[in-house]
């Protein structure tokens, strides 16, 4: 709690039940204000997390439709739908919507949601800080769109190589919007995961020790740590590259003594780490998805847990898999090689865990389950192509054509897209209070799964013929048109499926049945409180012996009881309880900070720095900066009232 003052009084809260009398106290201590200022203002967890998932679920949209205008183009040979600069800036910001305005940020948003729900918290460790990293999502999401909408989005493929990004290739204003934008977003993506690392070493129901932890929260933590780790290497590489092209710096430019290897080095020391990060949290929904309609625990928890830590661990050491073609010595490929293709050992692991969940569990085949299950098929499709290209021979005659094209869509859509709806499946009714409807829930699973085969499985083929990725055209003398309507088909069909998906959403929204607290019979501790749940989250603080509380009694293995209807009564002001980061023991009483406009505005302050950075009238980078400083004082201001006290220990 920055700034704050510890005071040190000590005090032993009561344990007690849960009465009417105790939620309405709590009601009034935590409820957003109606209104405007409250929409504004709230940094509750539940209304920043649906936040994140509504604009990374319009974002999805947008950059589906600009993928189906890509489609278009390619569905037959020699077609002038789009001109070349057109094109480019098309799959360019598809690459860019995608990756990092959907696939990232959606994840952070179920996680913003869920995470103090099913760690038993109730909220993050540093509400404002989430506000403050949901305002600059969307700041940095305008900004680069804003670039788009004026002709000027990316137009040099998502991983922008110098040289073609520097001024003398690239003289209009594309990629000062890409490079700025980028630098804003890598803020928004930095606060936030700072906020999961301490949230989940602080903010746990006291018992849920480390070995006890959903693996969403494995997956997320992993993710957040990794971010923190390599978001400064993309930030500083696109600081040098506006340096170069507005001052002259020669960084990446040979002519001047730069260096073009050192931008994909940079960029893909973020970028592969990166692609873990939006996969393993959405692992995660799998892991902890699945058993709940498998009706039994995970298969190997342990060893998927730590798989996911090693996966990562190992993803710092395979960027240059990117980089096969550039003409690095043999000796160095050669490991770059090896410790990719190691990699499959602990993805393996988790296809294992999770065929066996099914084999040994009784599956009930809700539409969570059927998007859960169909990954783990899209997943090993991905893996195994992605092995291929892990072979520097190989990699050598598929880099730069649809095949690559195939393994991403298959690794991103696979592993990221499907296991979220089939979160939203799972999880929809708790955010709503409704349910989803399951025989539309039916048909959209099945347009998806086949359109997304139809579509992406040729890929592979087309690619193996020698269609080259990121080109606007191909002759027909080429014999590529078939393969390719047959994608284009297979792409419209997929985006029917979503259509349906977002159709059922609203339509859920409106008029689906009522949820209740369990619709499922889960195990988690999100499924204890009401749908939607209170802005308290639990009325006390419950206590947890176990991995799955809610299902001790069904699964019997242990004397012991989590106790879920007695706990701490923490009610004198918006009070959560911070536990030890290892077992999770009772440390102190944290006061949470009250909803405020501060985050938000220093969110618009930052966006207006950035802007004045881009179009340089010099006034408005003071005004921002100024702004952005005054912002930080009123957010640091010492207030009496965010204070941490003594242990709790009763
Ligand atoms: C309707 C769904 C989609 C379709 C039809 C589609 C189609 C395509 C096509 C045809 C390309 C290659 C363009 C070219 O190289 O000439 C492409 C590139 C790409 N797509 Fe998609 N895509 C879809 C969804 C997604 C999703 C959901 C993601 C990520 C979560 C994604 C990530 C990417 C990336 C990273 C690239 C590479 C862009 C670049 O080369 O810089 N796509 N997509
Ligand atoms: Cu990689």
């Amino acid at each position: 709690m920055s700034g704050a003052r510890v005071k040190a009084a000590v005090r032993t809260p009561r344990i007690g039940a849960v009465t009417p009398a105790l939620r309405e106290r709590l009601e009034a201590i935590w409820e957003t204000k109606p209104g405007l200022y409250g929409w504004f203002a709230s940094v509750d967890h539940k209304s920043i997390g649906l936040r994140y998932i509504v604009t990374a679920f319009i974002l999805l949209a947008i950059g589906g439709i600009e993928a189906l205008v890509i489609r278009l183009q390619l569905a037959g040979p020699d077609l002038h739908l789009l001109t070349p600069e057109q094109y480019n800036q098309l799959f360019s910001t598809h690459g860019m919507t995608m990756i990092f305005l959907y696939a990232s940020p959606i994840l952070s948003g179920f996680s913003n949601y869920l995470w103090p729900l099913i760690l038993g918290s109730r909220d993050m460790a540093f509400p404002r800080l989430n506000a403050l990293s949901y305002w600059i999502y969307l700041g940095a999401a305008l900004f680069m769109y804003a670039g788009f909408l004026v002709g000027a989005g990316p137009n040099d493929g998502w991983f922008n190589y110098v040289p073609y990004a520097e001024r003398d290739f690239n003289p209009g204003m594309n990629q000062d919007f890409y490079a700025l934008g980028m630098i804003l977003l890598g803020i928004s993506t930095t606060v936030g995961a700072a906020n999961f690392v301490v949230t989940l070493l602080r903010n746990r129901a006291p018992g849920m020790s480390i070995n006890r932890l959903p693996i969403l929260a494995w997956g997320t933590m992993t993710a957040s740590v990794a971010n923190l780790v390599v978001v400064p290497a993309v930030s500083l590489a696109f600081f040098l590259l506006w340096l170069d092209r507005q001052y002259g710096t020669h960084f990446f430019d040979t002519g001047g003594g730069g260096q073009p290897l050192l931008w994909q080095h940079l960029f893909w020391m973020f970028g592969h780490p990166w692609v873990y990060a939006i996969v393993l949290p959405a692992m995660g929904m799998v892991s902890d998805g699945l058993p709940v309609f498998c009706r039994r625990p995970l298969v190997g928890y342990t060893p998927v847990a730590l798989g996911t830590v090693a996966t990562m661990v190992l993803g710092f050491g395979v960027w240059v898999h990117h980089m096969f073609a550039t003409g690095l010595p043999g000796l160095g490929l050669a490991f770059f090689s090896g410790a990719s293709i190691l990699i499959a050992v602990p993805s393996a692991l988790a296809v294992f865990a999770w065929l066996a969940t099914i084999w040994f569990g009784r599956p009930v085949f809700t539409t969570a389950f059927l998007f859960f299950a169909s990954m783990i098929l899209l997943f090993v499709i991905g893996g195994v192509s992605g092995f291929m290209t892990a072979s520097v021979p190989v990699d050598w005659q598929l880099t730069d054509t649809y095949f690559v094209v195939a393994h991403i869509h298959y690794v991103l859509i696979g592993i990221n897209v499907f296991p979220v709806v089939g979160a939203t499946y799972m999880w929809f009714p708790k955010f709503t209070g409704r349910m989803m409807d399951e025989r539309l829930g039916r048909w959209n699973f099945w347009t998806m799964f086949v359109g997304f085969n139809l579509g992406f499985l040729p890929m592979h083929l087309s690619g193996l013929w020698g269609m080259p990725r990121r080109v606007y055209t191909y002759p027909a003398e080429m014999g590529l048109g078939a393969v390719n309507l047959v994608t284009t088909i297979g792409s419209f069909l997929f985006a029917i499926g979503v259509l349906l998906f977002i159709v059922n959403a609203l339509k859920s929204l409106r008029s689906g049945a009522a949820a209740p607290a369990n619709p499922w019979d889960a195990y988690g501790l999100e499924w204890l409180v009401s749908s939607p749940p209170p802005p308290y989250n639990f009325a006390v603080i419950p206590t947890i012996v176990s991995r799955y509380p809610l299902w001790e009694d069904r699964l019997g293995e242990a004397p012991e009881r989590s106790n879920l209807d007695e706990g701490l009564i923490l009610d004198e002001g918006k009070e959560t309880l911070a536990t030890t980061p290892l077992d999770a023991e009772p440390d102190r009483i944290l006061e949470m900070p009250e909803d405020t406009l501060v985050p938000l505005f220093l969110a618009i302050a930052t966006t207006i720095l950035f802007v004045g950075l881009l179009l340089k009238p010099w006034p408005v980078v003071a005004l921002g900066g100024l702004g952005a400083a005054a912002c930080l004082v009123a957010w640091l201001w010492p207030s009496l009232h965010l204070s941490q006290r003594e242990p709790a220990r009763g």
